[in-house]
């Protein structure tokens, strides 16, 4: 893709990203009676020019010692992800979580304790799995990557008033097809990072979103999460992910400051109602 200037870039991210959860008025989720399990309210409906401005904090070892805590939490509304925890690391990402993204290793890995742990309640979730490209519902839903659906289910069943969605796999491989689109490379073809994902969802439900530690600060390190002990570069530059073009892409949108980023490891987005094209 060619390079375009960065009003063109919001103004092509905005007319694609359309974000898109289970409804189950597909099947096979027609057929299980899924538009009866799924919450009443899409999540547009639910956010709907509720919040102005949002944090996206990453996991990044980054982020450590970084003092954003109070930052972050001065937001209208913060999102998170799988299982990064708050407690114990506030003064550096704060403790409001408004919205909580996780993969599908998440609900179905026993180690997460995804059903008893209070690191997913109270906020709403939103739960995604790499289906193939060009698969269909049925074929996703016979051999997901981790079993997704059955753990959905019971939450349901569970806890009704959480807000719960599962991301529709068109929304996540449109959003790859962005990144393809303006990149001059062929990039690998493997779905997004859960980090590139939160920021096109706040970017499509908030009017400003601030980006915690996507684009390295001067803190970077190869320390992969604040909250472990366990140190690999790819957690940063990708390897599964195409998350390098990622990043580049997020870079070439902000609106803040080169000392906010090289500082705080902050970048400033505008949300699409923002945006005039
Ligand atoms: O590590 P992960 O990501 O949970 O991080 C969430 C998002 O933060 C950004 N990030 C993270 C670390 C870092 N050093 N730099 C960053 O920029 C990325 O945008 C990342 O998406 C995922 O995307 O879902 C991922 O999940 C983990 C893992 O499954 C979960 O943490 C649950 O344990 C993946 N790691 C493995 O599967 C081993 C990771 O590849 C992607």
């Amino acid at each position: 893709g060619a390079r375009r200037s960065t009003l063109q870039l919001y103004c092509d991210l905005k007319q694609r990203t359309r974000i898109r959860t289970l409804d189950g008025t597909e099947e096979p989720f027609s057929g299980l009676g899924w538009d009866r399990l799924v919450p009443s309210l899409t999540l547009q409906e639910l956010w709907r020019s509720q919040y102005q401005s949002c944090a996206v904090v990453t996991s990044a070892g980054a982020l450590l010692n970084s003092s954003l805590g109070v930052e972050i939490d001065s937001h209208d509304a913060v999102l998170r992800f799988n299982a990064a925890p708050t407690k114990g690391f506030e003064r550096d990402v704060g403790n409001k979580t408004t919205i909580r993204i996780i993969n599908s290793q998440i609900v179905a890995r026993p180690r997460h304790n995804f059903s008893s742990s209070s690191l997913y309640q109270d906020m709403t979730l939103v739960v995604w799995d790499p289906a193939p490209y060009s698969a269909n519902l049925t074929q996703w839903f016979q051999k997901p990557d981790f079993d997704l659906f059955s753990a959905y289910v019971e939450r349901r069943r569970v806890r009704p008033e959480q807000p719960f969605y599962i991301l529709h796999p068109e929304f996540i491989w449109t959003l790859w097809d962005l990144i393809q689109n303006n990149t001059e490379e062929p990039i690998q073809p493997n779905p997004p990072s859960s980090g590139f994902i939160g920021i096109l969802l706040m970017m499509s439900l908030c009017r400003e979103v601030s980006v915690y530690e996507f684009i390295p600060s001067l803190r970077r390190t190869d320390l992969c999460h604040y909250h472990e002990r366990y140190h690999d570069a790819a957690c940063t530059l990708g390897a599964y992910h195409p998350l390098l073009y990622e990043k580049l892409l997020i870079q070439r949108l902000n609106e803040g400051g080169g000392g906010e980023l090289r500082r705080r490891g902050r970048v400033t987005l505008r949300g699409f109602s923002s945006v005039q094209c």
